[in-house]
């Protein structure tokens, strides 16, 4: 990994994580049972996930000009709902994984009433940590509309509901649909939030939203990838629970050879998108970074 990009990185998701703590102080002081659902998100936000979508929002609002300190609590509301998706996606209702990050899944170590709690109490969190920090009026409600957008019927739990009904029954086509919602959406909103925070004009917007709908299918099929041909003590979570599910994924319908190419044409459409920024070296190698990803 280039230095000055692991460097970069580190201090993107550094200023995340401190963030994160310090959203989350608010909470701890709360009384034994409130306690113990505040213990449970905190167990979950600071279980050591790569942190890609605060950092993508942070770096797209400084490609726009902006400041990234102002986009912080966007980023932060970001990771809260990505956290609060995989708890929820973990629990034996859903996909019923026992590990995640390297650690026993939510349920597992709080039992499933609290993990289930965690994962709402995050989503609260999320909407009010977005409602603070020195962005106008305005624009926090944009955000809050993307954010919204993102994660609702038409996002990420529409994309999951596909998931869920359609299993065993999903061709190419649709599949991706899904991977749009399910694992793009919140991708999207990263990068769209970024651009909203500093104030970035449609032009730069749609830009945004095109790299993140071509990353989001990239990242998801090298996901699909990693669960077939990942190690399981980098990813911090067992490999085979898709194909174990008998789920159709890319890799399940066009074979690994296949699906690295698809991720590679679209990491080089991602890439072109990037051209309507300057300054883009650092979002250039974490795209990158993201199809050679092990983990
Ligand atoms: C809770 C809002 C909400 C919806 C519930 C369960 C569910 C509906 C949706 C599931 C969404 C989901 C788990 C999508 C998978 C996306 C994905 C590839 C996750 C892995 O992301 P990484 O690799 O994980 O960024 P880390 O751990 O590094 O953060």
């Amino acid at each position: 990994m280039n230095t000055e990009f692991k460097k970069r990185l580190e201090e993107l998701s550094g200023m995340t994580d401190r963030r994160l703590e310090d959203c989350m102080n608010g909470v701890l002081s709360g009384t034994a049972g409130q306690r113990k659902v505040a213990e449970a998100m905190e167990y979950s936000l600071s279980a050591g996930g790569k942190r890609i979508r605060p950092v993508l929002t942070l770096e797209f609002c400084r490609v726009c000009g902006g400041d990234p300190e102002a986009a912080l609590p966007a980023a932060c509301a970001l990771e809260m709902i990505h956290t609060f998706s995989l708890i929820h996606d973990d629990l034996p209702c859903m996909d019923d994984d026992d590990m995640r990050r390297g650690k026993p899944s939510c349920h597992i170590a709080f039992g499933e009433p609290t993990a289930l709690l965690a994962g709402d109490a995050l989503l609260n969190l999320a909407y009010e940590t977005v409602c603070g920090g020195s962005l106008t009026a305005g624009t926090k409600l944009a955000l809050i509309a993307e954010l919204t957008k993102a994660t609702g019927v038409n996002g990420m739990i529409g994309g999951q509901v596909i998931d869920t009904a359609f299993e065993g029954q999903m061709d190419e086509s649709m599949l991706l649909d899904m991977y749009s919602m399910k694992t793009g959406a919140l991708l999207k909103a990263a990068c769209k939030m970024g651009c909203i925070a500093a104030g970035a004009g449609d032009e730069k917007i749609a830009a945004a939203e095109l790299y993140a709908e071509k990353l989001g299918l990239a990242f998801q099929i090298i996901d699909d990838i990693l669960d077939v041909t990942g190690d399981e003590k980098l990813l911090g979570k067992p490999i085979g629970s898709d194909s174990g599910n008998e789920k159709e994924t890319f890799v399940s319908l066009n074979g690994i050879e296949n699906s690295r190419n698809t991720a590679k044409t679209l990491t080089d459409e991602a890439l072109s998108a990037l051209e309507a920024f300057e300054n883009t070296d650092f979002l250039k190698e974490l795209t990158l970074f993201l199809l050679k990803r092990e983990y």
